[in-house]
C-alpha cells in the first residue's frame, strides 16, 4: 500500500503556543478590515490581491468561494466581501506553489507530520501527480495518462456500484451537472456529498414537511423582518455578510433572538466595517434575547415555544386549517408535555421560553428562523428542524413577505450541486428527465451517502474513490476508520486546488488532479467563460474568474469531469464530452433540458444578478406532498450522557474554512495561536480537577466502544454545565461512524458523548 498504517491520518498533536485573551462581545469592525487586508496582501501580493478583491461578488466578477450567503439583488458596493471571504481569496490566490519539485523534496510520510495550516500555506497545486503502490513520493503524471488510468480502474470494477463519487460544495453548477451525468451514465448513484454532513437534516425535514428542501426567504425578507430567530449558527465567523443584513433589520425595528450554548460575538453585537459608526468602534446590539441552550436541548426549547403558542392561543387557526394536516395530534402531544422536563432538557427557564414565543407571535409579519450546524448535526436533527417548521405553520409564518424558513447554507454552491442532481437518491422525476434528455438507462437504485460510502470502502464493496473537491478524510467522522476505508481502495482521486490531508492517506494508487479556483479565468472557444452557482436563497447567477490560473497545467473542473467521463465511458457516452466543455453555454443548454426552473438558462443568467428558482413552499403550493403541509409529532428526545460524561460539539474557529486552516487564532473567542483546545464549563473543570489551560485527554463513548484524542488544552468558558466544544477536524477522530442523525444520516458532530481527564505527566 502507498500509505502504510504507520502514517497517521490525524493532524499532529503538538501544541503551538497558546495565548488566551478576552472573549469578544461584538464582531467585525476595523480589526476585521485590517485582517482581510493582511491576509490578502500577505500571500497574493499587492496587485493580484487588489485585483481579486475588486472583482469579488461584483456583477461581472466571481462568486466568493467562501460561504453561500447571497449578494444584494439590486446593488453592489465596491467591497462586497467580508474578512473570511478575503481569507478564502488569499488562500486561493497565494503566490506559493506546490510543484513536482516540492513532492520530490517531501515524502508522503514527511507531509503527514505537517499541520493543516502548514499544508494550506504550501500553496497551489500545479501539476497532476500520482502516488504509485510502494512509492514514498508523489510523481508527475500527464493528464492523458491520469484519465486513462482512472478509466481503466473504473472499467475493471465488477460493478459500477463499486465506485464512490464524492462532491464538495464549491463545484459549480456546470461541473456538478456533468459529474452526476457521468456517474449515472457509468451506472451508479453513489454520489455522496458534503451536504450529507451539513444541511442534509434540513433538506430531509423540510422536504417531508413542506415539500421543498431549501430556504423560503430572500435577503429583502430578512432585512425587513420583525423577529429573527437564529438557532445553532455562528454568523460572525461563518456568514459575516449576514451581519450587515441583521444590522439593517435591527435598524428597521427587528428583534433578534439567539439560541446557542455559546455567546458568539456575531450574535451579540456588530460593528459594520464599512460604516463610519463601525470604524469608530460603535457596535449595533444584535440579539435582544439570548437563550443559552444546552447542547442538543433545542427540541425541548422549540416544543416549549410551540406549547406557549397553544396556551396563549396565538396560533393562526385559519392558516392551519387551509394549509396543514397533523395539527391535532401535535396539539395533544404539546399539552401532554411537562414544563419541568422542557426546562431541564433545554436548560432554559419557562419564562424565557414564553418570552421568546410571545416575541415570535407578535407583530404582523411574525418570524424568520435561521439555523445551521447547531441544529443539523444531532441524532434528533430532523425532528428538531420539523419543530421549527411546526412553529412556522402554527403562526402562518410562511409564504408571506418577511417571514419564513432560512437554513443558512455553508459551501458557496452546495445548494446548486444538489439542484444539479448530486445526491445518492434523486427523486424519480429527475431520473425520468435524464432519460428523456439522453439515451442511456439511468440507474434507479439508491446509492451511498457519506457514512455508507465510508463503510462500503471499509468493508469491501467500495473500491474506487473519486472526489470533486473537498477533503474527505478530514471532513468525515471517525478519522482512523475513514483512513482505513480509503487505504483499502484500489484508487483514490482528488480534483482539488490545494494540498490537504486526504492526499496523504490514499488507496493503492493515489491521484491529485489540480484545477482552477473560482478566481481564475477560464478561457475557451475564443473567449473568457463564466460558470454559475446558486446561493443560499435560490438565486442562480454567474461567476467569472478574473486572474491568470495559478499554473498553465491546470484544467477547469468541467473539463476534468468531461475528460474523466470520456476516458471511462468511451462508446457508452451519452454525450460528446469534449465538445460539450468547449463552451459552457452548451452545458447550460443540457441542464435546461433536465432541471426545472432553468428555462432560457443562458439568456436569464446573463441578466444582472441572475434569477430566482421557483419555491413551492414560498408559494404555499403543497401539490408535491399530497395537498397540505405536514405537521409531524416527534417524541421529545435528547442525548443523555451518563454521570461524569459530557457532550462535545465540534465546530469552526474564526481562522478556518472547514478543513482549510488559514491561521491559528479564534479571535472572537479569545484564543490565539492554538487549535488543540476544548472549551469547558468552569465548574465541570473543577469537578474533574482540571486547571485552566492545562492538557487533557478526551475519550468518546458510543455503544460500548471508545475513541481517544489526546493533548488538548482545557479552556474555561461560558458554557452550560455538561456542554463542551472543540475544533474540527482535530476532534473528528472522536465522532463515531455509526452515530448519525435519524433519516438524514448526518454524522452527529455536535453531540459526541465524552469524558475528559487531565493528561498524565
Ligand atoms: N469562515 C468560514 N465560513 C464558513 C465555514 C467555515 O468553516 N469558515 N464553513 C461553511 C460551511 S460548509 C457551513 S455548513 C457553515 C457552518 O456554519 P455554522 O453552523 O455557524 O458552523 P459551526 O462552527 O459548526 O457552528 C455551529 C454553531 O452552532 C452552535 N451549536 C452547536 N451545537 C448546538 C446545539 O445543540 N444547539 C444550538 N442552538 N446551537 C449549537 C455552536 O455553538 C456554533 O455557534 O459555514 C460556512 N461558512
Ligand atoms: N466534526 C465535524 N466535521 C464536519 C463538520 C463539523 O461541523 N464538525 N462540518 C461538516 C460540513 S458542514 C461540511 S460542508 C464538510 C466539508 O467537507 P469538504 O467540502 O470535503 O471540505 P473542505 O474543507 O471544504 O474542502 C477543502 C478542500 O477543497 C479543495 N478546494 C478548494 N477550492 C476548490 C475548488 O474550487 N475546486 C476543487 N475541486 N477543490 C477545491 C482544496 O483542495 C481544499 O483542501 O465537513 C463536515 N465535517
Ligand atoms: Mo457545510
Amino acid at each position: 500500500m502507498s500509505s502504510p498504517k504507520d502514517i497517521s491520518p490525524q493532524p499532529p498533536s503538538k501544541f503551538t503556543g497558546i495565548q488566551v485573551g478576552k472573549t469578544k462581545t461584538s464582531a467585525a469592525g476595523v480589526p476585521a478590515v485590517t485582517n482581510s487586508l493582511k491576509h490578502i496582501y500577505g500571500s497574493a501580493g499587492l496587485l493580484r490581491g487588489t485585483e481579486a478583491m475588486l472583482k469579488l461578488n461584483q456583477w461581472e466578477g466571481f462568486d466568493c468561494p467562501s460561504c453561500a450567503w447571497p449578494d444584494p439583488d439590486d446593488h453592489r458596493s465596491a467591497f462586497e466581501f467580508c474578512e473570511n471571504g478575503a481569507k478564502a481569496i488569499a488562500s486561493e490566490t497565494t503566490k506559493k506553489r506546490v510543484t513536482p519539485e516540492f513532492f520530490e523534496e517531501y515524502s508522503v510520510a514527511e507531509l503527514a507530520g505537517w499541520s493543516d495550516y502548514e499544508m494550506d500555506q504550501a500553496g497551489r497545486l500545479t501539476h497532476p501527480m500520482i502516488l504509485r503502490e510502494g512509492d514514498t513520493h508523489y510523481r508527475e503524471i500527464s493528464w492523458d495518462d491520469a484519465f486513462n488510468l482512472i478509466g481503466k480502474e473504473l472499467n475493471a470494477l465488477a460493478s459500477p456500484d463499486e465506485g464512490v463519487f464524492y462532491t464538495s460544495g464549491r463545484a459549480t453548477n456546470e461541473a456538478a451537472f456533468l459529474y452526476q451525468l457521468f456517474v449515472r451514465n457509468f451506472g451508479t448513484n453513489n454520489l455522496p456529498d458534503c451536504s450529507n454532513m451539513c444541511h442534509e437534516s434540513s433538506g430531509a425535514a423540510m422536504n417531508q414537511s413542506v415539500g421543498v428542501g431549501k430556504g423560503t426567504v430572500t435577503l429583502k425578507d430578512l432585512e425587513t423582518a420583525e423577529t429573527i430567530l437564529i438557532i445553532g449558527q455562528n454568523p460572525g465567523t461563518n456568514h459575516p455578510r449576514m451581519l450587515s443584513s441583521l444590522q439593517k433589520a435591527v435598524e428597521g425595528g427587528a428583534t433578534i433572538i439567539a439560541v446557542n450554548p455559546m455567546k458568539e460575538a456575531g450574535l451579540t453585537g456588530f460593528m459594520h466595517p464599512q460604516q463610519v459608526k463601525g470604524m469608530i468602534g460603535k457596535a449595533t446590539a444584535l440579539a435582544k434575547q439570548f437563550l443559552q441552550v444546552k447542547l442538543n436541548g433545542d427540541q425541548a426549547l422549540l416544543k416549549g415555544i410551540a406549547k406557549t403558542l397553544i396556551e396563549d392561543r396565538t396560533i393562526d387557526e385559519a392558516f392551519l386549517n387551509t394549509h396543514t394536516k397533523g395539527f391535532e395530534t401535535y396539539r395533544e402531544h404539546l399539552k401532554s408535555l411537562n414544563w419541568n422536563e422542557l426546562e431541564s432538557v433545554s436548560g432554559i427557564a419557562k419564562s424565557e421560553i414564553q418570552k421568546a414565543a410571545r416575541q415570535c407571535a407578535s407583530g404582523e409579519r411574525k418570524v424568520i428562523t435561521c439555523w445551521a450546524m447547531g441544529l443539523t448535526q444531532h441524532k434528533n436533527a430532523v425532528a428538531t428542524i420539523q419543530e421549527v417548521v411546526n412553529i412556522h405553520l402554527m403562526l402562518g409564518a410562511l409564504g408571506r413577505d418577511s417571514a419564513g424558513l432560512c437554513p443558512v447554507r455553508g459551501h458557496s454552491n452546495v445548494q446548486g450541486d444538489r439542484t444539479m442532481g448530486v445526491f445518492e437518491k434523486m427523486p424519480e422525476w429527475f431520473m425520468d428527465n435524464l432519460e428523456k434528455a439522453f439515451e442511456f438507462k439511468v440507474p434507479r437504485h439508491h446509492g451511498w451517502d457519506v457514512v455508507n460510502a465510508i463503510k462500503a470502502m471499509h468493508e469491501g464493496p467500495g473500491k474506487v474513490f473519486y472526489a470533486l473537491g473537498g477533503n474527505f478524510l478530514q471532513a468525515t467522522p471517525d478519522t482512523e476508520y475513514t483512513a482505513e476505508a480509503l487505504r483499502r481502495c484500489s484508487l483514490t482521486v482528488h480534483v482539488c486546488t490545494k494540498l490537504n490531508r486526504s492526499h496523504i492517506i490514499t488507496g493503492r494508487t493515489g491521484l491529485i488532479l489540480p484545477c482552477f479556483g473560482r478566481s481564475e479565468m477560464d478561457w475557451r472557444n475564443g473567449g473568457p467563460q463564466f460558470l454559475t452557482v446558486e446561493n443560499s436563497m435560490s438565486v442562480v447567477h454567474q461567476s467569472q474568474g478574473q486572474l491568470d490560473p495559478a499554473s498553465p497545467h491546470l484544467l477547469s473542473e468541467p473539463e476534468i469531469v468531461a475528460r474523466t467521463a470520456a476516458a471511462t465511458l468511451g462508446e457508452r457516452s451519452c454525450v460528446d464530452w469534449r465538445w460539450l466543455v468547449e463552451d459552457y453555454d452548451r452545458v447550460r443548454d443540457i441542464i435546461e433540458r433536465v432541471v426545472p426552473g432553468f428555462h432560457n438558462f443562458n439568456e436569464r443568467v446573463r441578466h444582472q444578478g441572475g434569477f430566482y428558482l421557483p419555491n413551492a413552499a414560498r408559494e404555499l403550493d403543497w401539490s408535491g406532498i399530497g395537498g397540505k403541509a405536514i405537521i409531524f409529532t416527534h417524541p421529545l428526545a435528547c442525548v443523555q450522557p451518563e454521570k461524569d460524561q459530557l457532550l462535545l460539539q465540534t465546530f469552526r474557529s474564526h481562522d478556518q474554512f472547514n478543513t482549510t486552516v488559514y491561521g491559528l487564532n479564534d479571535r472572537y473567542r479569545g484564543i490565539g495561536n492554538e487549535r488543540r483546545v476544548i472549551f469547558m464549563n468552569p465548574q465541570d473543570m473543577k469537578d474533574r480537577g482540571i486547571s485552566p489551560v492545562t492538557p487533557v485527554d478526551i475519550t468518546s463513548h458510543f455503544k460500548g466502544a471508545t475513541r481517544e484524542a489526546k493533548k488538548f488544552l482545557a479552556i474555561p468558558y461560558d458554557l452550560p454545565a455538561g456542554s463542551t466544544a472543540a475544533y474540527f477536524p482535530e476532534a473528528n477522530v472522536l465522532v463515531p461512524i455509526d452515530s448519525y442523525a435519524d433519516v438524514s444520516l448526518t454524522p452527529t458532530s455536535k453531540s459526541v458523548v465524552i469524558t475528559v481527564k487531565a493528561s498524565e505527566s
